[in-house]
Formats: structure tokens, sequence, C-alpha cells
């Protein structure tokens, strides 16, 4: 694997599912192929579950993580090409990413999008600086459009508590009191339509995704209508994706605490479980009663990010 960004890099779900679950079975049985190898994770932005379970797989795997806070203990970089450097950043990604590709063997990055210039977040230029400079297979650690190491910990998730064959997985905007990235969201979608489950989309009206990851999945802007039946309700505030109104874009649209996920949205699901990537804003997202439920999953859903980001360090060490 070359690099892990869109849900096609994994290849065949099922075989992705089956690898995550001998990899949770058995996380040190692949402790050989990391020797020697180092990965250097780069943090443009704060993380929690995505460094810590990053470094614990690629331990896992018997490799050496190694964790680079930009903006904190390196030298600021500059990512724009062409700028004259007068300003407080010392180091252009140029020389920066070659002499991180020269330390490691594996690169994962996180960037998430400036919200601000939607052409520059969709074409993802600070990742695709690593992916073209680095010499490195390159990881996203949830970029400016996609974060797929959280969707693959949703889909073993679902694969793991689903309880038919072919559930109902709703994905459902709530409100948030700041402009959120569409990452998370895109790349659940673009999941979503690749696995076995019935997919719907529901959101205020404005809050249109990219249609290249929404592709066939259900919109439905009734959030009632739509959580009628499901298995699963997977709840995350993103800020307007500016698809119809590009001046829009990264806007907060609405703060509707009508669409924050309660009991009495759970109600007319199927007894659905609860999914969300955190870290969360309880009673804006979601309720303490329903967050706090027996059937909520997301610490195991958090804990997944250990096995999702292992599976694919050891796809890249087995084709180094
Ligand atoms: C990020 C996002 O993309 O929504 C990371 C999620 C994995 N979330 C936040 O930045 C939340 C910050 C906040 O203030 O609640």
């Amino acid at each position: 694997m070359k690099s892990f960004f869109h849900v096609q890099d994994i290849g065949n779900l099922d075989a992705a599912l089956e690898e995550a679950l001998e990899v949770k079975k058995n996380p040190f049985a692949w402790k050989h192929l990391g020797i020697d190898k180092t990965i250097i994770l780069v943090f443009f932005n704060n993380s929690l579950r995505t460094r810590l379970s990053s470094q614990k797989a690629a331990l896992n795997l018997g490799m050496n993580p190694i964790v680079l806070n930009v903006n904190g203990d390196s030298w600021k970089l500059e990512t724009e090409m062409g700028v004259v450097m007068d300003g407080d950043k010392s180091e252009h990604l140029r020389e920066a990413i070659p002499v991180i590709g020269s330390f490691c063997d594996i690169i994962g990055v996180r960037s998430f999008a400036g919200l601000t210039d939607r052409e520059k977040d969709y074409g993802e230029e600070i990742l695709r600086q690593f992916i073209d400079y680095s010499g490195r297979p390159v990881i996203s650690l949830e970029s400016a459009t996609v974060h797929p190491c959280q969707a693959f910990a949703d889909l073993i998730t679902i694969e793991e508590h689903k309880e038919r064959k072919r559930p109902k997985v709703v994905m459902t905007w709530a409100p948030h009191p700041r402009a959120l990235p569409q990452a998370v969201p895109n790349s659940f979608a673009e999941w979503m339509n690749a696995a076995d489950v019935d997919f719907v989309i529901t959101h205020p009206e404005g809050y249109e995704l990219d249609p290249r990851f929404v592709g066939d999945a259900e919109v439905e802007y009734d959030q009632m209508k739509a959580l009628e039946g499901a298995d699963f309700v997977y709840a995350k505030n993103w800020s307007c994706p500016g698809v119809s109104l590009p001046e829009e874009y990264g806007k907060v649209l609405s703060k509707d605490m009508g669409w924050t996920v309660d009991a009495k949205h759970m109600a007319v699901t199927n007894n659905a479980q609860f999914l969300h990537c955190l870290p969360v804003r309880r009673n804006m997202i979601v309720s303490d009663e329903v967050i706090d439920s027996p059937r909520s999953l997301v610490i195991p859903e958090a804990a997944n990010r250990v096995v999702s980001a292992q599976v694919v360090m050891k796809r890249m060490l087995e084709s180094l």
C-alpha cells in the first residue's frame, strides 16, 4: 500500500475487515515486520486518539514511532509555494518533507482543512506535497478532506456490533459552536457507500457534502424521518461544504439544537447503537442520556482506532 487516503486504497473491504479482526485478536503477531523501521507522525493540529492509537499501532508492529508537533516543537512551516518567507515561518515544507522522509520508512500526517479556500482544501495540497516529496508511503491522519483511519475504525465497529446482516446506518449532522471540517463525514460516507449497509445522510439544507463523497447515498432533510428504523446513528457536526454556494464554504449556517441527538431521536430508531468519532461536545452533539446509555459505542469505536491504524501500517510494511 503506497498511501492511505481513500476507501479504494484498502482494496476488498471484506478482506480488510477479516484482517482487522485477526489483528485485534492477535495484536503482536506481526512484531517482526516493524523491526528497525520508523514511522514519523506529523501533527499540524491537535489530537488525542489519532496520536496515541497511531503510536500504539506502530509499537504493536515492532516499529519505532516518532511524533512531530509542527507549530509546537519544530520550526513553523510554510506550506504555500512562491511566497517571500519574511514572516514567522522559518522553514518550507519543500525542504522539511524530504528531510522527514530521509529519517523514516512511513509518514502519517494530520493537517486539517483551513476552511477558507475550498479549492485549496479539496485539492489536499499539504497531503499531496507529502506524497510527492517524501518518497515514503503516506497515511492521512485526518487531512483537509478525509479521515480514513477513523472511517475504517467505524466500519470495524459496525461489523462487530451489527445485529442484522445489512444494518441501516444513519449519519446525522448535529450542532457545534465552531466551524469543523468535513473530513470525518466525507470519509464515513465514502466507506459506508462501499460497505454492505443501507446508508442515509441527514442534515439541514445548505450542508450538502461534496458529491464525490455522497455518491449514491440517500439524503433526507427530515432528521426524524431519516432516523426511523436506524440500527446505527452516527452523529457529527460539519461546517458548510460550499457545494452550491462557494462563498458559504466553512461557515456555520445553523446551531439548531433541535438536531442534538437525544432520547426522543433514538426512540424512533430500531434501538440503534450510537457512534461518534470523538472528541464530542456533550449536550450539543448528543445528550448525556444517549452517550451514557448501554447502546453507546463511542469507547469501543475509539479503541478500534488502534486496529484500523495497525492494519494500514501492516500493509505498508509488507509492501516496503
Ligand atoms: C475534528 C473534526 O474534524 O471535526 C477532529 C475529529 C476527529 N474535531 C474538532 O476539531 C472538534 C473541536 C472542538 O472544539 O470540539
